[in-house]
């Protein structure tokens, strides 16, 4: 399949004035009539006419009323038209029952639902789908069902049919529409200007009882946008639609939003802690798109961190303003070191604004959406919080209604600020996580710092130009005091050196607070200087980074070195545990250990090879470490943060389940299991049933409670995915690819449902030593899933293939088979053009 070049843009021949859209619904042969105005574009060089169109049969098709019969192929149409605006009409007929791809107009439960970004709406009629053709569009939609919804406002309703009319000018990929036998959670919110809006939260019959805390959620996203941004919504009504069969989290379709039932649903019984705050995130983020992203959209797929990094960067700002700063930082860090640098440092490594693609839907990865969040954050740190906020309602101001790039959005920071960010536009264009060298020196009260920047190559790129790195870094005095608070460095050059004046005696630098840019530090320091920071840095991020940093080497000793766990980790960990004064939630993370990846990562840094066996081995006698150097605390620490009596999802109470939960997998090791199995028994919450339940598996128990948890739940689909994936998540390293065979076979196993397929497969992925066990059967297993998955559902798919993406760091004998598997999926010969480009560029 082609190859679609960002320097080979040009803007559309025909730009559409107004669409019309009416939908017969029925499951096998739905009938979609369109009619377009189009009108030329001045800007545009050519006057050729193409509409994008797949899998669709086209019934007929007039130009002002006359028929005529256009070249039809499996991408589009082309059809000779005048030179003036006219009117296009067509009718087509699709088949939504069909429809396992999860993309255009399917049926999911007996709902019709549908996803168009990026390339869906070519699935449902022929159009010019590309987000810099924006239009206004009413839609008609006749069915017998009870509910139907579209974008926008409802301009009429009868029996079997509703109207709606959706004022604000969109791009195709923001269509939805949904028809159901739904209830709603109805609820209501007044803008800042006064104007009411009816707000609803729709889901299948026996959900409703689960839908409070996205509305609360909904309206605080509301809120929040008002208050820090001006933002306020735009439209009379604002639905959100739950459905199962979904391919990621949810989609912001304008005034339609339409999400997996997984980011809405929950109850205190079915649902974690984790859980709520993920679906509190997804709600805002979705929301937060209807101004950056569905106001302000995207002029062609390359600029796609301009929506997804932004709406991530909000999101972020909106939950450490609902719950923990610190914490959201640390969790954000994690996950970015988990998912993207591990993204950049291989053979799917791409710049955040990419500049090739053969399917787009492969370009929604952590490198847009994290790395494009990081990047507006280092914008915010460089510019100040007072420059950002003008630069932002510039943005707004300049760009509402159309459909823009990177450039517009950096210029807009260079007119509100004065700033030049030609090199902070290297961001955007050059992939790969630079390593920042840290040196330093005193003499004569001066302490210098010297800062070397090291951009690695990446597929495709070398020779890397230097970029512009914030670099926040405070300084302590012997005694642990703050002598220098946070100050923001500007690494410009590939070298550097920073001096501070004036000091009593040689500091501890506290190097990278905040997390100030996504990079690697590379700072030679041992560990009584990270025992240190772990017990008096004031930035609550780098005191928990001191002792992650102290957790890998200590582990990394142990592993590749057979030394035993370090003394000054386990100390620092334990004072830090039981210190009372801080967050219980930034006590469960400290209690985390790097996961295997990490450390995978960190032995192939340093030029070896890592073994999961043995990597999986040192992180089990860890734990065993530190539950006992924690042992006689342990109970009393327990007792003191159990949380009992009614629930509330709020972060303070959930911290609390985080640390008891933590504590309880370690009291696991040595007791029995007979806290987690009192725990298991008493619990009125999935965080605490599921937590105990965790812990009972961790310590090679709870078979009994496995077999309740089954049967307690085995009507609540979204309750059976955590017991799919806690099994295969915990498996020892020999029985993981057996488990998760074993699980695929049941009969409430499905293809159909992203969500459970990834709660087998995508947790048999995460369980490294699992995945990686010298059999060789995860790796067969996965591919063989892969290849039963690919025709169903692409998308899901090429995602999941990521599973192989660090095939190289590895042994000679897993290398080997993973490349076997790879290419036993690349040569099949009905291959998606998804999974195919995936598995070409993991292969290299
Ligand atoms: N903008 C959306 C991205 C998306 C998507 C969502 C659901 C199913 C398929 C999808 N393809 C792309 C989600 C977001 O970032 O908000
Ligand atoms: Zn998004």
């Amino acid at each position: 399949s082609p190859t679609i070049y960002l320097a080979d843009y040009t803007p559309p021949n025909w730009l559409v004035e107004e669409v019309h859209l009416t939908f017969r619904l029925a499951p096998r042969s739905t009938r979609v009539l369109s009619r377009v105005r189009f009108a030329p574009n001045p800007a545009a060089m050519s006057r050729a006419f193409f509409l994008e169109g797949e899998e669709l049969t086209l019934i007929s098709a007039r130009i002002d009323g006359a028929e005529v019969k256009p070249e039809v192929t499996p991408e589009g149409l082309t059809c000779a038209v005048p030179d003036g605006p006219f009117l296009w009409e067509a009718e087509v007929e699709i088949a939504p029952e069909a429809n396992t791809a999860l993309e255009g107009l399917y049926l999911s439960n007996g709902m019709y639902t549908t996803q168009c970004e990026a390339q869906g709406f070519r699935k449902i009629t022929y159009y010019p789908d590309r987000p810099d053709v924006m239009s206004v569009f009413t839609v008609r939609i006749e069915s017998d069902l009870p509910v139907l919804l579209s974008n926008g406002n409802r301009v009429a309703q009868g029996d079997g049919f509703a109207e709606w009319h959706d004022p604000w000018p969109k791009p195709a990929y923001l269509f939805a529409l949904v028809a159901g036998d739904l209830l709603a959670l109805p609820g209501s919110f007044t803008t800042r200007s006064g104007k009411a809006v009816e707000l609803n939260v729709w889901v299948r019959k026996g959900d409703e009882d689960k839908c409070d805390f996205a509305m609360e959620a909904l309206k605080k996203s509301m809120k929040w946008d008002e208050d820090v941004y001006g933002r306020e919504y735009d439209l009379d009504i604002f639905n959100i639609v739950a459905v199962d069969d979904f391919n990621m989290g949810a989609m912001e379709n304008k005034g339609l939003n339409i999400f997996n039932s997984s980011a809405v649903l929950a109850s205190p019984e079915t649902a974690t802690d984790a859980n709520f705050e993920r679906i509190e995130a997804i709600i805002a983020h979705e929301y937060f798109h209807n101004w950056t992203g569905n106001r302000i959209t995207c002029r062609d797929w390359f600029q796609l961190c301009l929506k997804e990094g932004l709406t991530v960067f909000r999101d972020a700002q909106f939950t450490a303003d609902m719950r923990s700063e610190p914490v959201k930082r640390i969790s954000d860090v994690l996950d970015l070191r988990g998912r993207q640098f591990r993204e950049d440092g291989g053979p799917l490594a791409h710049p955040v604004r990419p500049e090739s693609f053969k399917e787009i839907n492969n370009f929604y990865t952590a490198t847009v959406y994290e790395k494009g969040a990081e990047v507006i954050g280092m914008l915010k740190r460089l510019v100040g919080d007072d420059g950002y906020g003008k630069a932002v309602q510039l943005y707004f101001d300049r760009h509402d209604g159309q459909a823009c790039t990177i450039e517009d959005w950096l210029k807009v920071f260079e007119d509100a600020t004065g700033r030049d960010l030609t090199q902070f536009k290297r961001w955007y264009s050059q992939a790969g996580t630079p390593v920042v060298t840290m040196t330093d020196s005193y003499a004569d009260g001066t302490y210098t710092v010297t800062l070397k920047q090291t951009l690695p190559d990446t597929p495709g790129q070398t020779d890397k130009q230097p970029q512009v790195i914030p670099f926040a870094i405070g300084l302590l005095d012997p005694s642990g005091a703050e002598v220098v608070p946070t100050t923001l460095l500007e690494l410009t050059e590939r070298e550097q050196s920073f001096a501070f004046e004036g000091l009593k005696a040689r500091p501890v630098p506290s190097p990278l607070r905040g997390f100030s840019a996504p990079v690697v530090l590379d700072h030679a320091t041992d560990n009584a200087a990270r025992a240190f920071l772990l017990a008096h840095d004031t930035d609550p991020f780098n005191r928990w980074e001191a002792g992650r940093q102290l957790a890998k080497s200590a582990l990394v000793a142990m592993i590749g070195g057979g030394q035993s766990p370090d003394a000054a980790y386990l100390d620092g960990l334990r004072a830090l545990v039981t210190d009372e004064t801080l967050d219980p939630a930034f006590r469960a993370l400290a209690l985390s250990l790097p996961s295997e990846d990490d450390l995978a990562q960190a032995f192939a840094d340093a030029g070896r090879t890592p073994d999961p066996q043995a990597i999986w081995e040192g992180r089990e006698a860890m734990r065993s470490a530190v539950a006992e150097v924690l042992a006689d605390a342990l109970p009393a620490l327990y007792a003191r943060h159990l949380v009992t009596g009614p629930y509330s999802p709020e972060a303070g109470p959930a911290g609390k389940r985080a640390l008891t939960n933590a504590l309880l997998a370690l009291i696991s090791r040595t007791d029995g299991g007979a806290a987690a199995r009192a725990q298991y028994a008493a619990a009125d919450n999935m965080t605490q049933q599921l937590g105990a339940l965790s812990a009972l598996l961790g310590a090679g128990q709870g078979a009994e409670e496995l077999a309740a948890f089954a049967d307690q739940w085995r009507h609540e689909r979204l309750v059976m995915d955590k017991w799919f994936m806690i099994q295969v998540a915990q498996a020892r390293p020999e029985a993981a690819a057996a488990t998760a065979a074993a699980l695929a076979e049941r009969d409430d196993f499905t293809l159909t449902n992203p969500n459970r397929f990834r709660a087998v497969f995508g947790a048999l992925a995460m369980n490294q030593a699992g995945f990686h066990h010298a059999s060789g059967d995860g790796y067969r297993l996965l591919a063989d899933w892969l290849i039963r998955l690919d025709p169903l559902n692409p998308q899901t798919t090429a995602r999941m293939c990521s599973a192989f993406q660090t095939w190289r760091r590895y042994d000679a004998d897993r290398k080997e088979m993973m490349q076997a598997q790879l290419e036993r999926i690349a040569a099949l010969p009905k291959l998606s053009r998804d999974t195919g480009e995936m598995v070409g560029r993991i292969l290299g």
